[in-house]
């Protein structure tokens, strides 16, 4: 008999599971509600879940990992083009949405069920799938051509999870806090399933602002999660609410990833709230790496150490230089562990070129190690991987988009450094005749793919910067 993935929901009791704008359920109410929709679900394969932050998806989710079947978090505001790739790649044989959603033609044409709490049917006889069953098809954006689905295992969400309650001490008593979507391994793997596999409880503040984290803080919130676009608009506004600083300072942890947190922000952070943010790193592929320990004194701008049972090195950043990392120490992260993703959905050539010839993944992100043992992350290899607002986002995505618009002969993306997102999104564009306006390329990149991936800016150019080979010199731009 395999391990459950939630023991919580086994032996349910009136104790509160989840918290969203929209609802409550207690464990014994969610695990009614999951247990009638994994009934209706079970022998399909994969299910795509219209991820809106509510609680009907939650249970969706849970009802789907009931059931045996992966899920594919769709986000809500993705466009026509990159829909219809997940679609044809993942091949949902079902779609989960609320019951007043009117879905994309791309889903509305699957058999459709409802995660709705309403829904209290029950009895679903539980046998815990084998370990090794796909829990999650999890797309992110490559440097080049539409997103790849990571495949990740119950074992995988599982081994993590406990790994993450090992260095934050995480567990039935925590209520975790949070504002992130629901289609992505922070927000939904981390944000959703965390608590509930610890047995303790998630509020989903619906927005990230400084009231609302004080209020749920006060109601019994231990734990917050959060981008560092969050964290940056919030020490913006705690700077002014010196009532709301310091409720939120009365919280347990203060955690922060999907992208760095800037030290200043971390210094804005501190000394409104009394807490240092602990930051943690991980990707799509391979869930959360490493983690600044619950009982670790935290040094900003390092992201801790390697989480139990994840191994994490560092090798040459020039594949030809023998020596293990350059004098400054610095070095390309590579790692193994059982979070890792088991592949790229029908890429098996994809999933071996992002691992070594000794079966590392590699993340394509540059680190060193501190004198303590913490990993600070200094960059990434590719130009054409921009993260703003904690998106990962393909250059080579949106320079596709922009090409179909008739008024673009040619485009480079490059992501450009952002107080606030981190980096943003700009396209510098080689316009066909007269340039169009900049509004009608966002939004055509908006529609498209998703509304977080349209370039935040538009500069037009004569011609683009070339080496000798014709390619394009992002660096020059
Ligand atoms: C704007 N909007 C548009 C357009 N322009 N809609 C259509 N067409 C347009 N041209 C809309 C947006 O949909 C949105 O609507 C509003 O305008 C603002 O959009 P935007 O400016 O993009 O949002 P923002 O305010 O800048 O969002 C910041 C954010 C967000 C909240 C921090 O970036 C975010 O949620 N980030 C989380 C990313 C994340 O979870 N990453 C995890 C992946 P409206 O106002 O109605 O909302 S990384 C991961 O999982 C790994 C493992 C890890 O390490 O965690
Ligand atoms: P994604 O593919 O969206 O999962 O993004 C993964 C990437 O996010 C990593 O390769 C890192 O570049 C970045 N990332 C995640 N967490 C952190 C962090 N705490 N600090 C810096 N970068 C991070």
């Amino acid at each position: 008999m395999s391990q459950p993935l939630f023991p919580a929901l086994l032996d349910p009791s009136d104790r509160l599971a989840l918290s969203f704008p929209d609802g409550e359920l207690t464990y014994a109410q969610l695990a009614d509600a999951a247990a009638g929709l994994a009934g209706r679900l079970v022998g399909r394969t994969r299910v795509a879940v219209w991820a809106t932050p509510t609680l009907s998806s939650a249970v969706g989710v849970v009802g789907a990992l009931m059931a045996g079947v992966a899920v594919v978090p769709i986000n809500p505001r993705i466009g026509e083009r990159e829909l219809g790739h997940v679609v044809a790649d993942a091949a949902p044989d079902a779609v989960l949405a609320g019951p007043d959603v009117d879905l994309p033609a791309a889903l509305a044409a699957l058999p459709r069920e409802s995660g709705d709490f309403r829904d209290r049917v029950g009895g679903f006889p539980r046998t815990e799938p084998a370990p090794d069953t796909s829990a999650f098809v999890i797309y992110t954006s490559g440097t080049t051509g539409p997103p790849k689905g990571a495949v990740h295992t119950r074992a995988a969400v599982a081994a993590n999870l406990d790994a993450l309650a090992d260095a934050w001490a995480w567990t039935d008593r925590d209520r975790l806090a949070h504002a992130l979507p629901l289609f992505h391994v922070h927000g939904l793997v981390l944000g959703v399933l965390g608590p509930l596999r610890r047995g303790g409880s998630l509020q989903h503040l619906g927005g990230f602002d400084a009231a609302g984290l004080a209020t749920a803080v006060e109601g019994g919130a231990t734990m917050v999660f959060g981008v560092p676009t969050q964290y940056h608009r919030l020490a913006g506004e705690l700077a002014a609410n010196t009532d709301a600083a310091a409720a939120i300072g009365r919280a347990r942890l203060l955690v922060s990833g999907s992208a760095a947190l800037t030290v200043v922000d971390h210094a804005r952070i501190k000394e409104a709230t009394g807490l240092a943010v602990r930051e943690r790193y991980g990707l799509t592929e391979t869930l959360i790496l490493t983690a600044a320990r619950a009982d670790d004194e935290v040094e900003p701008g390092t992201v801790g150490r390697p989480l139990a049972g994840t191994e994490v090195r560092l090798a040459p950043l020039a594949a030809d230089s023998g020596s293990p990392v350059s004098d400054d120490g610095l070095g390309a992260v590579e790692v193994r562990g059982p979070g890792l993703f088991s592949g790229y959905l029908n890429l098996p050539d994809a999933t071996v070129a992002a691992h070594t010839s000794d079966g590392w993944f590699a993340t394509g992100d540059i680190g060193r190690w501190t004198p303590s043992g913490a990993l600070a992350l200094v960059g990434r290899m590719a130009t054409d991987l921009i993260k703003s607002g904690g998106y990962k986002i393909g250059a080579g995505e949106i320079e596709n988009a922009l090409l179909e618009h008739p008024g673009v002969a040619e485009v480079a993306v490059i992501g450009v450094p952002d107080d606030d997102l981190g980096e943003r999104v700009v396209a510098v564009v080689v316009p066909a005749g007269s340039p169009p306006a900049a509004q009608e390329l966002i939004d055509h990149v908006a529609a498209l793919l998703a509304p977080h991936k349209r370039p935040r800016e538009v500069r037009f150019v004569e011609a683009l910067p070339r080496n000798d080979m014709g390619k394009v010199q992002k660096r020059r731009l």
